[in-house]
């Protein structure tokens, strides 16, 4: 089992008792996303997720198993556990995504309780960043710091924890299964969608060529198909380093990515080996294995943060 960023630890723990003796994938993705959408330490996956600029929250969350396997909910403002939202329209509907009132009236049919989705420190940090005093730009995007699973993690940095939670995993009968789950970008424009609900964009998984989740900023995710892009490299041969390497060459030749943008990937492939690489340093990987469950850095970073501050610096002192 692989996740995005340390925080997924707690669920990733939780997942793995039931999929180590033999319990399903999709179960245990299910059940780590889970987990960071009740956590409200977690500011971007759920209940203390950050609102958008108009201070009202809305969540997004995918579960895949296989193209044809799929299901999602987008901008959802009042039930919180969106990702056993999104695997019921994949379980009970003909549809494949279910976006705003429409998914939160599905939610209401199924008898699932509405709920404020806002924190009270989010919102605390919504009114401090509408006042100016909050230097987050709607895009930023932090460092890992390992404070929600410090025994083992591997990130030393500080800063909050933040970011969608990207799950996969493949069970003890070979099948494979994705999820994830976000508040998306902090302040996003009201009505902003980004890739991590989109099968291609912010998860992709085809059970004959692998798995993908994408974490970051999700237009430039969009931009190359992020998540089909891996797998279909995999398909193709690639292993998955090689996957995830071609996503993050791509974003960073189209967009040119600033300093503070930030793009990680794990993939998954069909023999259990996997990978996870982001454009700038300070993300973690979270793995779930017969060794336990741990946190570190990825097999590598495409482009250092300082070397696209210096290209920036030496673009302005040119004119
Ligand atoms: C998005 N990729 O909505 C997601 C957000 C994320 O804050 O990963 N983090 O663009």
């Amino acid at each position: 089992m692989l996740a995005t960023w340390s925080f997924s630890a707690l669920g990733c723990k939780k997942a793995w008792v039931s999929l180590e003796p033999g319990g399903s994938a999709l179960d245990a993705v299910c059940t780590a996303a889970r987990e960071a959408e009740a956590d409200p330490r977690v500011d971007s996956v759920g209940f203390g997720g950050l609102p958008d600029a108009s201070g009202k929250m809305s969540l997004d969350a995918c579960v895949m198993i296989a193209p044809e396997r799929c299901g999602s909910v987008c901008a959802v403002t009042r039930h919180l556990f969106v990702t056993d939202l999104a695997r019921l329209v994949m379980e009970r509907t003909a549809h494949m995504m279910l976006a705003g009132e429409g998914a939160d009236s599905f939610a209401d049919a199924l008898g699932i309780a509405s709920t404020d989705l806002l924190s009270p420190q989010a919102q605390l940090a919504w009114k401090k960043w509408r006042a100016g005093e909050s230097p987050t730009r709607p895009t930023d995007q932090g460092v890992d710091s390992g404070q929600l699973f410090a025994p083992q993690s591997a990130i030393g940095e500080i800063h909050i924890p933040h970011d969608t939670i990207g799950v996969l995993a493949m069970d003890k009968h070979g099948v494979m299964a994705g999820a994830c789950s976000t508040s998306g970008l902090p302040y996003k424009l009201a009505g902003r969608v980004g890739d991590s609900p989109i099968p291609g964009h912010g998860i992709y998984v085809d059970p004959d060529a692998g798995g993908a989740v994408a974490t970051g900023s999700g237009e430039l995710v969009m931009g190359v198909n992020g998540s089909f892009l891996a797998v279909e490299c995999m398909r193709r041969g690639a292993t998955p380093q090689e996957a995830v390497r071609e996503v993050l060459r791509r974003i960073d030749a189209r967009f040119k990515p600033a300093a503070h943008h930030q793009v990680a990937l794990i993939a998954l492939a069909r023999d259990g080996s996997w990978s996870a690489g982001a454009l700038r340093p300070g993300f973690a990987v979270t793995i779930a294995d017969e060794s336990g469950v741990r946190s570190v850095a990825p097999d590598f970073v495409y482009a250092p943060a300082t070397a696209m501050i210096e290209s920036s610096e030496n673009t302005t002192k040119e004119g």
